[in-house]
């Protein structure tokens, strides 16, 4: 992932961003932080880049002239387009699920304002993104740009190691972090909760998110609401466990963001909507789903369905271009060596063991007609649907 910062102050970004986690990760390759400097790009011989506002007022803004050509020449060193984020407190408002659309880009372009602002007409030109870090007023947009650069940073897989907390995090969602404890045992008279030193795992965990589910509807009652939800719809999810495992783990591990949840369906769809995950109870939920696709531009994205039969998609100009089954491996306990009887469940019994080790449920879609493989999958006590789940595809 490759950062490009346009502004007036390079050093203020390169020596905010060189330290700690995002230097190494910088060092080791896993991102490249590269600075502009507007002003080198500005054809006035005393190298000025602002000028007053027509119309008066006060302060000064950035002119459009070295703006757009400091723009090009970083597009002309990427060698091709990439998205350009202009930085103010008129963008949309920087969160965790705008950090991970943008960890999907290999090269983020940003532009930093100071002054009182920029020359409108550049911005139409080259500006494909606004971003605000909140409401409040900073001099300029680098410390802002750097607080993204560091969010999105640590979702570049590398750039947090093992160690780092990274995969659980990604496991709690919408709950804060519960509190944590080091040495020494005692500290000012006061001591670490009892549990966290017996050793038992299972209490341990149980009392962690105990805790993050206190602190979370104390501090912050808007995410526990949220939490809350979820909850309910993995538990509503799972009344058909053997077709949604994929649905309930995509939002246990924050893979997949819940668009739609109504009467009889919910709906999830990928950052970069390319497909959505639907599961409706009967086909009167396909249709409500329907509805509401076409009002927020989704009309035309692949459906995984489940649950019910694609009738009333084929019917709204869906082709059906795939029936699966879902297998999971449910037992949780790694496969052994003697199930293994040639390459085939070699590799799927390496696979899930590893998947194990990671805290993730292994599941797969196999098509119905490969009844080869399902038996494999079989052999190796996997839980396989009854049901079948559609793969729909738009016409056009
Ligand atoms: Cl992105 N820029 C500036 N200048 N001020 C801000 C901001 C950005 N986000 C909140 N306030």
């Amino acid at each position: 992932m490759n950062f490009h910062v346009m502004t007036l102050f390079p050093d203020m970004v390169k020596n905010g961003l060189m330290t700690s986690i995002i230097g190494r990760a910088v060092e080791n390759n896993y991102i490249s932080i590269n600075t502009y400097d507007i002003r080198d790009y500005t054809t006035d011989k005393h190298r000025k880049v602002d000028d007053y506002p027509y119309g008066g007022g006060a302060g000064m803004l950035m002119q459009a002239q070295p703006v757009f050509d400091c723009a090009k020449a970083v597009k002309e060193r990427i060698g091709h387009d990439a998205r350009v984020i202009f930085m103010t407190p008129q963008g949309r408002t920087f969160n965790q699920r705008i950090a991970e659309e943008l960890a999907g880009e290999e090269d983020l372009i940003f532009l930093c304002g100071h002054y009182e602002g920029i020359d409108e007409r550049v911005l139409e030109e080259i500006v494909t993104d606004e971003i605000s870090i909140g409401d409040y007023v900073l001099t300029g947009g680098e410390m802002a740009a750097m607080i993204v650069i560091d969010a999105v940073s640590r979702l570049v897989p590398g750039v947090l190691s093992n160690e780092d907390s990274g995969v659980i995090e990604s496991f709690s969602g919408n709950l804060l972090e519960y509190p944590q404890y080091s040495r020494p045992e005692v500290w000012m008279g006061k001591g670490v909760p009892e549990v966290l030193l017996s050793g038992n795992h299972k209490e341990i965990e149980k009392w962690r998110l105990e805790t993050a589910k206190e602190r979370t509807a104390r501090k912050r009652p808007d995410l526990y609401a949220k939490y809350e939800r979820e909850c309910e719809i993995i538990k509503y999810l799972n009344a058909e466990k053997a077709i949604n495992s994929d649905m309930t783990e995509a939002i246990r591990l924050n893979r997949l963001r819940v668009i739609y949840d109504s009467n009889g369906a919910v709906a999830l769809v990928d950052t970069a909507k390319t497909k959505v995950l639907l599961y409706a109870k009967d086909v009167a939920g396909i249709g409500e789903f329907y509805d509401f696709a076409k009002e927020n531009g989704l009309d035309k994205v692949p459906v995984l369905l489940r649950g019910t039969n694609p009738g009333p998609l084929l019917e709204q100009g869906f082709k059906l271009s795939g029936e699966y089954k879902e297998v999971a491996y449910t037992r949780g306990v790694p496969i052994g060596t003697k199930e293994v009887v040639d390459d085939v469940t070699g590799n799927i019994r390496n696979e899930i063991n590893d998947l194990l080790l990671t805290g993730e449920l292994p599941i797969k879609l196999v098509p119905v007609n490969e009844a080869e493989t399902l038996s494999v999958y079989e052999k190796l006590q996997f839980r396989i649907s009854k049901k079948s789940l559609y793969f729909c595809e738009p016409l056009c």
